[in-house]
């Protein structure tokens, strides 16, 4: 008799859904571009927390960075803003909905450059989003000119030395009141990817300044920003590990040398400290950090602050459960003698 055998099927989470269904179109980016390996690390940790892909608003400006959401979560919502001018429509997209997942994609020239007026008022609102930095020191789509993040003495491949010091985008966004402020790089898979899910479990405004080589035109000798630099002067913060709270919680490590952040959700995001005292809750020490990172040249990564206590602009408006989006018309329009009763005011 003949037996049948059956192969396994995809691996799903635990929404039921494969890996597939968080894909999207075939990059157009250069191949080995650090942007392209941002949106696996996106994927995979979406799949990994379950998230609906039609939860998900995915925000951009313009720059290959901000057409990088195109290659992934092609089920999501998607909106390519002007210029540097993202933040306004992502904090509109939440107004209207607050139970969407903002996910913002920017570039360095996107934020730091011409979108920078918008990034501080973003930065200073704690709205729930996490925004993303593909942070490779140029304008890459219009062939790689400075941006405001190329480090003093930088080189272009043109022989150029960028002479004006750069914006740390991390430092700024601690100062002006993000909730989850961090920096790592395409390169580092494992870092980047535990980043990527505590992200998710945050409920403000989390900053994640990722450094992505631009193959084409930021990758040669003389760049701080390509692959070689930054697997030579990468100074990693901390051990990242992150357990989601559906997740069993234990306990694998010596508590002497590490610290643990509990996000909204109950899930657990652990830092193990390489430096004895790094407390990720601390405001100054954070800022203090990154500066002294400068002043030595390195090229700090980790999470250089995490805050779950504050509220986020939602709450701070007060606004209703039901997201304005889905309120029905009866609750929304005022009724003739709500209005009477305003001209009444008025006369
Ligand atoms: C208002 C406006 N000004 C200038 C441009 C030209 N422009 C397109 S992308 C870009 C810079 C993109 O740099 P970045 O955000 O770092 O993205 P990357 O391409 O490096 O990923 C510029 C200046 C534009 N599209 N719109
Ligand atoms: S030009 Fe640079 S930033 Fe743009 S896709 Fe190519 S490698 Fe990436
Ligand atoms: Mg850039």
């Amino acid at each position: 008799m003949a037996t049948t055998t059956s192969t396994p099927g995809p691996k799903t989470n635990r929404i039921g859904l494969a890996v597939l269904d968080y894909k999207g179109g075939r990059t157009t980016l250069c191949a080995g571009c650090g942007h392209n390996a941002i949106s696996e690390r996106i994927i995979d940790a979406m799949f990994e927390m379950g998230i609906p892909p039609e939860r998900v608003a995915k925000l951009s400006g313009i720059g290959c960075s901000s057409k990088s959401p195109a290659y992934f979560m092609g089920r999501s919502h998607s909106f390519n803003a002007v210029h540097g001018r993202m933040p306004s429509v992502a904090t509109g997209a939440m107004l209207a909905n607050r139970n969407l997942l903002a996910l913002g994609v920017s570039g360095d020239g996107d934020t730091a450059s011409i979108g920078v007026g918008q990034f501080v008022h973003l930065m200073r609102r704690n709205l729930p989003i996490i925004y993303i930095i593909e942070d490779n020191g140029v304008y890459g789509l219009t062939k790689g000119q400075f941006s405001a993040t190329a480090d003093l003495g930088s080189k272009l491949k043109t022989g150029v030395i960028n002479d004006l010091p750069p914006i740390d985008t991390c430092a700024m966004a601690i100062t002006l009141g993000a909730t989850f402020v961090g920096r790592s790089f395409s390169g580092d898979k494992k870092q980047l990817h535990s980043m990527m899910k505590a992200a998710i479990a945050h409920r403000g405004t989390v900053m994640l300044d990722i450094v992505s080589p631009c193959v084409t035109f930021n990758d040669h000798e003389g760049s701080t920003k390509s692959y070689k630099y930054m697997k030579d002067h990468d100074e990693p913060l901390q051990e990242i590990s992150f357990v989601p709270a559906f997740e069993e919680i234990d306990v694998e490590y010596d508590p002497g040398t590490s610290i643990e952040v509990t996000m909204h959700d109950g899930s657990k995001l652990r830092l193990r400290k390489l430096e004895e005292d790094y407390d990720p809750t601390d405001r100054i020490k954070a800022i203090t950090r990154l500066h002294e990172a400068h002043e030595k040249g390195e090229a700090l990564t980790g999470v250089f602050y995490v805050n779950t206590k504050a509220p986020n602009f939602i709450e701070m408006l007060n606004m209703t459960e039901q997201p304005l989006a889905t309120l029905p018309e009866s609750v929304v329009r005022p009724g003739r003698e709500v209005l009477e009763q305003v001209m009444e005011e008025l006369r």
